[in-house]
């Protein structure tokens, strides 16, 4: 058998020179082959080199979904570079923090973000470039001189991908090229995923369910994929009606909307070969619902930007709704009680951890915060709790940590809470997740004010200047008090309880 590729840029090179015509992406009308981006991702490479990029040296990729993306992310490996995917979403502190933590020399955007990130350049004296997609880029390829590029060695730092933390302040998870690597490999084996396939991806290639699962998946195994700018459930049911797609990922909103725009249509799309949920759980119903009307079963899968994939409900097997299925081939998971640490029996609720050539390195210079996340002999703690059958399908049930999951985006709520209770009026604040047809859970803060004329449109005002908008919250509450236990505690249960009733009267 061939030896495994030690990177996903090592696979990618081989299916280009193995299929060179073969079309990789598909990008708004316009054919990227195998080689074409190829070509254009030695170029960047070779012009980062020129440039004086530095093994090891981080490049931020701060830009909507696009081909050059793409080609910037495989070049910056081709030229030892570490790459630092950036949500494109995110304002001037979210900007700054990241680029300041993560030292960011140079920077690939385009014409939509860049105005934010000017707001916050003259505090990053280490970000020596910005680079704009369009002319900016075509004159820095220009640059490019003889580089002979090199493929990365499996234990070489490639991504640094930011994390919200429950202290507010992101962290960067170090994911090696092996990790990356191993996890499109299990990903590929679990769900057959071919070079005939051809997937039709619309997630943000910033986050790990679009560039780690969608992306690294196609580069992996050599297919090819119909990218677009971003989802939009009208385009993506025309794409579906009329395209060759053989496979769809999404977010469980994505979903919602999908079978919303369903019940406007009179046609049904063909059938797929795989729709694959995961990112924040799919309801049991969405699952039926879509079965009804698009006659397909959902396959749910779960994964975390720490581990990229971990578990999986199985490809030829029983796709068992409200269930994450069974860990990834060569990964393994448990079920451990919360402060004992030792393995739980089947069915009973606890700290799902995993392990595995999937794990991540640890947290960009954070080695306390690394060590928090490690158990006993190479564990990592997900921080989800659930359980496991008897015939080993995991169910996730809560989470250990605060987290509100918006449409597929995390949501740290003592990020937002930082931020208001620096603001005028504001004396307290509790920011909870509440349930949500369409987004799963949506971020709602209960204050306790001390100028009354402080206003709910005010509060969502001052969240617009700093916060990426889906961290804003939908809705501001003023309570006269906060719910706190004996050791003066916010109880966020019980804030989401009285504003769960409130809503309900
Ligand atoms: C956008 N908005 C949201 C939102 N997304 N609000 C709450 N929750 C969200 N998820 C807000 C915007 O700020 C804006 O508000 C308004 O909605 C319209 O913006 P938009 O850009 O038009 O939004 P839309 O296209 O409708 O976005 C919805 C979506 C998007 C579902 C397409 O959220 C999305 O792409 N989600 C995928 C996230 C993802 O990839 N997650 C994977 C993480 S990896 P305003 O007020 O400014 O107008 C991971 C690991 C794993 O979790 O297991 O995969
Ligand atoms: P992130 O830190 O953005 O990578 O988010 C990872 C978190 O998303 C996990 O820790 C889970 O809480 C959640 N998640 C991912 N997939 C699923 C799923 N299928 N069902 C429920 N939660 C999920």
């Amino acid at each position: 058998m061939a030896k495994s590729p030690a990177s996903i840029v090592e696979a990618f090179v081989v299916n280009a020179k193995r299929a060179p015509e073969k079309t990789c992406l598909l990008f708004e009308g316009e054919r990227w082959t195998y080689e074409r981006l190829h070509r254009r991702a030695e170029t960047f490479a070779a012009a980062l080199k020129s440039w004086g990029l530095e093994p090891g040296e981080r490049v931020a990729l701060f830009l909507g979904n696009s081909p050059d993306l793409l080609a910037a992310y495989l070049g910056t490996h081709l030229a030892d570079g570490v790459v630092v995917p950036v949500n494109t979403q995110y304002r001037r502190g979210e900007l700054g923090h990241i680029f300041d933590d993560a030292g960011v020399r140079l920077c690939l955007t385009d014409c939509e973000r860049r105005p934010e990130l000017d707001r916050v350049r003259g505090d990053l004296p280490e970000l020596k470039a910005v680079v704009e997609v369009g002319e900016e880029l075509d004159d820095f390829l220009k640059g490019a001189g003889n580089h002979e590029p090199r493929l990365p060695d499996g234990e070489d730092l490639a991504v640094i991908a930011y994390t919200s933390g429950t202290t507010g302040r992101s962290k960067g998870a170090m994911l090696l090229h092996r990790n990356l690597a191993a996890n499109a490999e299990a990903v590929c084996d679990a769900w057959r995923w071919t070079a005939d396939d051809n997937l039709l991806l619309t997630l943000p290639l910033f986050h790990t369910h679009g560039l780690m699962v969608g992306a690294h998946g196609t580069f992996f195994s050599g297919a090819s994929a119909e990218l677009h700018r971003k989802f939009d459930a009208a385009g993506v049911y025309d794409a579906l009606l009329e395209g060759s797609a053989t496979m769809f990922f999404g977010v469980p909103t994505m979903y919602v909307r999908l079978l919303r725009e369903a019940r406007g249509r009179d046609e049904r799309p063909r059938s797929l070969r795989l729709y694959v949920s995961g990112s924040a759980a799919l309801s049991p119903q969405a699952f039926e619902e879509f079965e009804e009307v698009f006659g397909e079963r959902i396959l749910e899968r779960y994964g975390m930007t720490e581990t990229i994939m971990n578990t999986t409900n199985p490809y030829e097997g029983e796709r068992r709704p409200g269930t994450v299925g069974r860990p990834f081939p060569g990964q393994e998971a448990r079920v451990v009680d919360v402060r004992s640490r030792e393995p739980l029996p089947a069915g009973e609720v606890g700290e799902i951890e995993v392990r595995g050539p999937h794990v991540f390195k640890g947290y960009w210079k954070r080695p306390e915060a690394t060590e928090e996340v490690f158990d006993r002999d190479g564990w990592f703690r997900t921080g989800d709790l659930g359980s496991v059958s008897e015939d080993g399908y995991y169910t996730i049930s809560g989470r250990a940590k605060e987290l509100i999951i918006s449409g597929g985006y995390n949501v740290y709520p003592r990020e937002i809470e930082e931020l208001l209770e620096g603001y005028s009026g504001v004396s307290e604040v509790a920011v909870v997740g509440l349930p949500d047809e369409e987004y799963g859970e949506r971020v709602v803060a209960a204050i306790v004010r001390d100028n009354r004329d402080l206003t709910e449109a005010e509060i969502i005002d001052f969240c617009r200047q700093d916060l990426a908008g889906y961290k804003r919250p939908r809705e501001v509450v003023f309570v006269d008090e906060l719910p706190r236990n004996a050791l003066g505690k916010v109880q966020k249960h019980l804030v989401r309880d009285q504003l769960v009733d409130s809503e309900g009267e």
